[in-house]
């Protein structure tokens, strides 16, 4: 063969590989482990250019790392539940089932076309009965051990549908995608799970993760979001609420307790209308029934104005016995905290402006260091001070007097410290089919009974109709009626789903073990391969998959199911995959790169000229480039080599034809290096008497095998990698030694190093070289710290400024020794000859200048 030609060569080399079961996962032995995981897909149908970079970041991982001595654990699967096959269902008529394994047989069929060296024993399908079966066991797990429970809570409700509705079905205006219905707000029994119980573990734990990028930490300990504050209690003053009843606040400001000059409830809160008084009620009703249509977002929506008013009813600040007013306001969550707020507009801006707003008092507690507190306040004062203003407690620090009032309020009885996170228990109920059905059966006298393990899976019922219309599940008589388990009574099944994060909260352990039928997976396996070495994917994930997967483990360590309570060693969260926009910003649309003359970008319709940007792939914005004719013209290895290459794995990554077409050429470039080389018979070299030009090479070599490894090492550096592969190949092209044993090394080191990016070609041209076993089975090569000493270096010789030749010379040679060489040599007799050297300029490594006269 000699023009390389990837479609065959690639089909040829998967076939092989498949057949060989190259890619299977070793056994345990004695070698050490390496888990190399990548986020698994939706099977939406399509791969996507975002999907390619993912995967082609972990296969090379992979294959490094198997090449360098490690049994590799690098499997895929399907995150296969979820609402847009439901609305294939509804829309089109198509089973959930039938459209999601359609998806995943022409996307599995498009990932083996790039050639990963994946264990496609070891898929998992989350909508397959043998997987849920197990999700649907965890489940149990933590209803067991009291981590998943029910409670009322808000869903959207569409009225005309008679449906719930997910977030995304809803729109800007608060809008049912389906009916057009105005979304309310329905208060239905959910299931919860008690994430609460682990959020210290999660935030202390996120130290243990040093091979995470900061900013996803960071994203997580905000998303648990610790406060350190108390709990203080507000009596109420007389209205028809028993003489005990308090109001609780929970405040991150205890020092600037005695600053409080009115509380304020959340309209939810279940004291509103027991403090409010009669003259008020209608107005409060009515101020309660419109903030229950609004969003948590534009309750709290830092511009937005915060809009309160007053129930009429009174409070009593207890460090300062002032009569305060009650008022309720948008601002105030009910489910943060107690659902109540002091406030203190002295010293909290939102609170400042709220007391201007409506006329509230405003007393100053903390001043700076060396004021008294006053002068009037143009705005809060948010820093911390000394305390004034606030009777005992005067001159303290802000520090020592949070523990002040803390130990006082403790004392009295009328509060404590108290921490505080904004993670809240993960609601995982879903009124929805294509999702696990939650493992429980509701009978009148048991109340919630598990399902038992031997009942397990609860399978979906196929026969469904989907009307988009109620919930598929609950109008199912015969599948809902079932005898109580306990008991035998007739009883109902639950008809929620699972939340499909669950799904992908244990994948990853599945797959130690994926094919077991008996458990969820054996405790040895699991802990053999855990935790993940090094798990890719994507930014948007920061949050939600990778707290959840961590929660999972967690609880799954303290049911004794494993031994590690951090999934994920390593971390790396790709960049976004961009390609070129056209976009008029006065209008804000985006046109086909096809409409437009890159010269000369104007808007089709109007003429203006277009802005050109590197956007995120998309399709409403026209820039998508598919995977698959770029794998059909230049093949997966160029397709991989140009992902690699063009930006470093965290980077943004922009599409650019041309730097695909420059890894062709490379690729093509090395194709024709070895078949030359294949062609030639090389002689062995002399290890004990190399030449200059076979020691030249041999620094090439081993350079290249150090930087590569370098760049591979922890960080992953593959485009710096890809460089140094490129100046191999060109090193060897320019060797003058070719029928060296050292040219033969040089040609079998740069197709093991290439051999984790561009995996067929590499396989093609080691078995072009005579060799029959597996490129992806030698061992990565070892730098030889001998070849890289360089013994000696080419001085140059000039005369007067002017080149008069080169001569070799001992690298640890110092000035005056590379003078004296200088001088000696025949290109500087010849010119100095008879002349005086005024001066010799040694510039060390590198030339001697000699000015005569
Ligand atoms: C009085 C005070 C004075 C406050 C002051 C702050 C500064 P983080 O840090 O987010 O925990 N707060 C408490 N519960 C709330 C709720 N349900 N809805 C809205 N706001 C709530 O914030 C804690 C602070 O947020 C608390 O401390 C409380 O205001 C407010 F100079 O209490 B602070
Ligand atoms: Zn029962």
């Amino acid at each position: 063969e000699s023009r390389y030609s990837p479609a065959s060569v690639e089909a040829k080399w998967q076939q092989t590989w498949a057949e060989s079961g190259l890619d299977r996962t070793p056994q345990k032995g004695d070698r050490p482990k390496f888990y190399a995981l990548s986020m698994f897909p939706y099977p939406s149908g399509n791969l996507h250019m975002g999907h390619v970079r993912n995967y082609t970041i972990t296969d090379a991982i992979a294959r490094l790392k198997r090449m360098q001595g490690y049994r590799v654990l690098h499997p895929m699967g399907w995150d296969a539940f979820g609402l847009p096959a439901e609305n294939a269902a509804i829309a089109r008529g198509i089973h959930p089932a039938k459209w999601t394994y359609q998806n995943i047989a022409q996307m599995r069929e498009q990932l083996q076309k790039l050639g990963f060296a994946i264990d496609w024993d070891r898929e998992v399908t989350t909508c397959s009965p043998d997987y849920y079966k197990w999700t649907q066991w965890i489940f149990l797990q933590f209803f067991q051990a009291g981590l998943a429970y029910q409670k009322e809570s808000a869903v959207n409700w569409d009225p005309i549908d008679q449906t719930v509705l997910a977030n995304e079905q809803v729109d800007n205006e608060g809008r049912s995608w389906r009916s057009g219905a105005k979304v309310e707000r329905k208060l239905l029994e959910q299931w919860f799970l008690k994430i609460t119980d682990y959020a210290e573990a999660l935030l202390d734990d996120l130290n243990k993760l040093s091979g995470w990028p900061d900013r996803v930490k960071l994203m997580q300990s905000n998303w648990i979001g610790k406060s350190v504050g108390a709990y203080l209690e507000f009596p109420i003053v007389g209205n028809d609420v028993g003489s005990d009843e308090k109001i609780g606040v929970f405040t991150t400001r205890p020092d600037t307790v005695c600053g409080v000059t009115y509380v304020v409830l959340a309209p939810e809160h279940p004291l509103t209308f027991r403090v409010t008084t009669a003259e008020r009620k209608d107005e409060v009703e009515a101020f309660v029934k419109e903030v229950g249509d609004q969003s948590e977002l534009d309750r709290t929506a830092e511009d937005k104005p915060k809009r309160g008013i007053p129930t009429g009813g009174m409070a009593i600040n207890p460090f300062t016995g002032d009569e305060i007013p009650i008022w309720i306001a948008d601002y105030v969550l009910y489910e943060y905290g107690t659902g109540a707020v002091m406030g203190v507009p002295a010293h909290d801006t939102r609170d400042f402006r709220f007391a201007r707003d409506n006329d509230l008092p405003i007393k100053v507690v903390i001043a700076p260091e060396g004021k008294d507190g006053s002068q009037p306040l143009e705005e809060a004062y948010t820093e911390p001070g000394i305390m004034v203003n606030s009777g005992q407690f005067d001159g303290k620090t802000s520090t020592e007097g949070k523990q002040a009032v803390i130990n006082y309020a403790t004392a009295e009885g009328m509060g404590k410290g108290r921490v505080q996170y904004r993670l809240r228990d993960w609601l995982i109920s879903r009124q929805r089919y294509w999702g696990a059905p939650i493992p429980v059966i509701h009978c009148p006298d048991c109340g919630a009974v598990p399902v038992p393990d031997a009942d397990l899976p609860v399978e979906l019922p196929e026969d469904v109709e989907f009307t988009g219309k109620g919930s598929p599940l609950a109008g199912l008589e015969n599948w809902v009626n079932v005898p109580c388990p306990s008991c035998g009574t007739p009883a109902k099944r639950e008809t929620d789903t699972m939340d499909t994060f669950i799904d992908s909260s244990w994948y990853f352990l599945r797959y130690t073990d994926a094919n077991n039928d008996r458990r969820v997976f054996e405790v040895a396996k699991a802990n053999d391969w855990m935790s993940v070495d090094q798990y890719v994917g994507g930014i948007e994930h920061a949050i939600l998959h990778l707290l959840y997967s961590r929660f999972f483990t967690k609880v799954l360590r303290d049911r004794g199911l494993l031994n590690y309570d951090e999934p994920f060693a390593r971390l790396l969260t790709q960049g976004m995959v961009q390609a070129t926009t056209y976009k008029n910003v006065t209008t804000g649309q985006y046109f086909a790169p096809s409409d437009i003359d890159p010269e000369d970008p104007t808007d089709p319709e109007t003429g203006e000229p277009l802005s050109v940007f590197f956007e995120k792939m998309s399709k409403s914005k026209y820039n998508g480039v598919d995977p698959l004719p770029v794998l059909e013209k230049y093949g997966a290895d160029t397709a991989r080599m140009f992902i690699l290459f063009k930006a470093p794995p965290e980077k943004d990554l922009e599409w650019d034809d041309a730097d695909v077409e420059g890894q062709f050429r490379f690729l093509n470039r090395v194709w024709r290096l070895v078949a030359d080389f294949a062609n030639a018979d090389a002689s062995p070299a002399n290890a004990d008497k190399l030449t200059k030009d076979e020691k030249d090479l041999r620094r090439a070599i081993h350079t290249a095998i150090r930087e590569v490894s370098e760049d591979l090492q922890g960080d992953y550096q593959f485009n710096t990698a890809i460089s140094e592969l490129m100046k191999l190949s060109n090193a060897l092209n320019d060797a003058k030694c070719k029928a060296s044993g050292v040219y033969a090394e040089g040609v079998e080191t740069l197709i093991k190093l290439l051999a984790p990016f561009a995996p067929h070609i590499a396989e093609e041209l080691w078995h072009g070289i005579g060799e029959t076993e597996s490129i992806h089975l030698q061992t990565w090569p070892p730098v030889d710290e001998k070849a890289l000493v360089v013994d000696e270096i080419t001085l140059v010789i000039q005369v007067m400024g002017k080149t008069r030749g080169t001569i070799q010379v001992p690298a640890s040679a110092d000035k005056t020794a590379l003078e004296e060489y200088a001088r000696e040599s025949e290109g500087a007799q010849k010119y100095i000859a008879g002349k005086e050297i005024k001066k010799a300029i040694v510039v060390p490594n590198k030339l001697v200048n000699f000015v005569v006269v």
